[in-house]
């Protein structure tokens, strides 16, 4: 048997594709069931649905045998034992740093002010500004950074930006780009050693739907 763990949302709807081009089709939507482990069509493979930043856990630790998580989540996390084999290209966004309209963030840096910047993702923004030479305090939220420069806890925020709506929304602008993200297939290497025969073709029929997909 090969568990699976995957978020709800858009990383399972742009999953459904690869997972059909492998032949697997869950027997339930996690959208509307409550089941946090969901079969499919193939008697070998089922689902689990977890927080889109506890797929790494489950996988590293062998509860589940592979999973799908995206790459701002991957990079903050301690991935021993965990292979990152493949690109799926789903799920796409900029990390971006961002300030309010009219802050002159460029400014900031001329000077080497000391900016403060609130994010969820710290590891990552700490390497961004480390190899900038800049000096910022971090300051770590769990959600709804683009809050922060609005009441005054932070002059800047790292976050994801896809349509930047809600950038737009909130009156904000983005001023730096820190990294192109986008979700990939991640894979307990004990796992894939003992279910290669499972794994394997698995991972090829992702590989072909990624491919298949690039040049449609
Ligand atoms: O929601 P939860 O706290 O459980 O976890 P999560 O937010 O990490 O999960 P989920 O399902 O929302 O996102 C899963 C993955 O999708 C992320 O880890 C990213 O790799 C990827 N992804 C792609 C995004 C976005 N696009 C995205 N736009 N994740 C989040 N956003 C958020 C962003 O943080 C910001 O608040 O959407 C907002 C901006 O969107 P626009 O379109 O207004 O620019
Ligand atoms: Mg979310």
């Amino acid at each position: 048997m090969i568990t699976i763990a995957l978020s709800k949302g858009r990383i399972f709807e742009e999953t459904k594709p690869l997972l059909a081009a492998a032949g697997i089709v869950p027997n339930e939507d996690p959208e509307t069931s409550r089941k946090l482990i969901i079969g499919t069509n193939h008697e070998d493979v089922r689902l689990i649905i977890v927080r889109a930043s506890d797929v790494p856990t489950y996988v590293r630790y062998g509860a589940a045998d592979m999973g799908i998580a995206g790459k701002d989540v991957l990079d903050e996390q301690d991935l021993q034992g965990v292979y990152q084999p493949l690109d799926l290209q789903i799920a796409r966004c900029k990390m971006m740093v961002a300030v309010r309209e009219g802050f002159d963030y460029q400014a900031c840096l001329r000077s080497g002010a000391r900016l403060k910047v609130a994010t969820k993702y710290v590891k990552t923004a700490r390497q961004h500004f480390a190899a900038k030479g800049m000096h910022v305090d971090l300051i770590k939220l769990y959600g709804s950074m683009e809050l922060a420069p609005l009441v005054g806890l932070a002059d800047a925020i790292v976050d994801l930006v896809s349509t930047g709506g809600t950038l737009k929304a909130n009156h904000l602008v983005a001023v730096e780009h820190v990294a192109d993200v986008s979700s990939y297939l991640v894979v307990n290497q004990a796992s894939f050693k003992l279910n290669k025969n499972l794994i394997q073709p698995m991972m090829d029929a992702f590989a072909q739907a990624v491919k298949n997909r690039s040049n449609a």
